[in-house]
């Protein structure tokens, strides 16, 4: 058995799938974590979502920006941007299956035995493993609860607080805690946010650096997945920290990391351009 992890899928299931072919994935025997961001932008949304849905309990997803978007728009709290390539999830016969299996996955994910955190865009520096567990669990209850799914998708856009507080509370509280976990790149040591920064780790504004660098971060020393920062071009300098998201669906690579051995397989993405 070998666990496998990969970047942000959007919609770009042909590289993934000619990298499990590469390893010899099987789905009865392996295990294959996903970043978040499985869908939007690229050409196969819907069968990348069907794809990771059927792997059952052999595959492991965390919830990324595009994943709560389309949540958002099957619920009719946002409608489709110009450059979304949602519309063959929101036609589909099982869509309801579908947004019902996406809002069961997690916001964090963690691997006790391979000492393992997986989350889309980051874990704030003021927080322990611990802790993001705890706050990501406060928002995926809120996802799995049909009386508080729709004020909380409501809410759930917009960049204000930047501020942990931990007398937060209500939708302004979850939309800072969804924020870290599934928009982050850049923040201040004590957690402050700037969401408008998105280039790459050395273009930080003034007085802000990339989550993982700050050196007071309280999980310095885990072993941490994560995708959404394409710019990094998967350079993380940080130690035990890996930048999963190599920018597939912008024409660059797909990259599956093998847990166990550390080692990194790239596969080139030669699909259209995205809409
Ligand atoms: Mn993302």
């Amino acid at each position: 058995m070998t666990t496998y992890a990969v970047g942000d899928l959007q919609g770009c299931l042909e590289p993934l799938q000619c990298l499990l072919q590469q390893v010899d994935f099987s789905p009865s025997r392996d295990c294959l974590w996903l970043a978040g961001d499985l869908v939007n932008r690229g050409p196969q949304s819907l069968e990348a979502l069907r794809f990771v849905r059927d792997l059952g309990s052999s595959g492991v997803a965390v919830l990324g920006n595009h994943d709560l978007h389309l949540v958002a728009t099957a619920y009719n709290i946002d409608r489709l941007k110009r450059s979304d390539t949602l519309r063959p999830v929101l036609d589909a016969p099982d869509r309801t299956d579908l947004i019902d299996w996406l809002r069961q996955q997690k916001l964090v994910h963690h691997d006790s035995e391979r000492e393992t955190t997986m989350v889309h865009a980051g874990i704030p520096p003021q927080w322990t493993v611990e802790k993001a567990l705890r706050r990501a669990a406060e928002v995926e209850e809120v996802l799995r609860d049909d009386a508080r799914l729709l004020p909380f998708l409501d809410g759930m856009y917009g960049n204000q607080p930047a501020k942990w507080d931990k007398k937060l509370h209500g939708v302004p509280r979850l939309r800072l805690i969804t924020n870290y976990f599934t928009r982050m790149r850049f923040c201040k040591a004590d957690g402050t946010l700037n969401l408008e920064a998105k280039e790459g780790a050395d273009h930080a504004p003034t007085g802000y650096a990339p989550w993982f660098s700050h050196p007071n971060r309280k999980t310095r020393g885990c072993k941490i997945i994560f995708g959404h920062w394409a710019a990094l071009e998967g350079h993380c300098e940080e130690p035990n920290v890996f930048a999963l998201d190599t920018g597939c669906v912008w024409g660059n690579v797909m990259t599956l990391m093998n847990l166990d051995s550390g080692e990194m397989l790239r596969c080139d993405c030669d699909h259209k351009d995205p809409a």
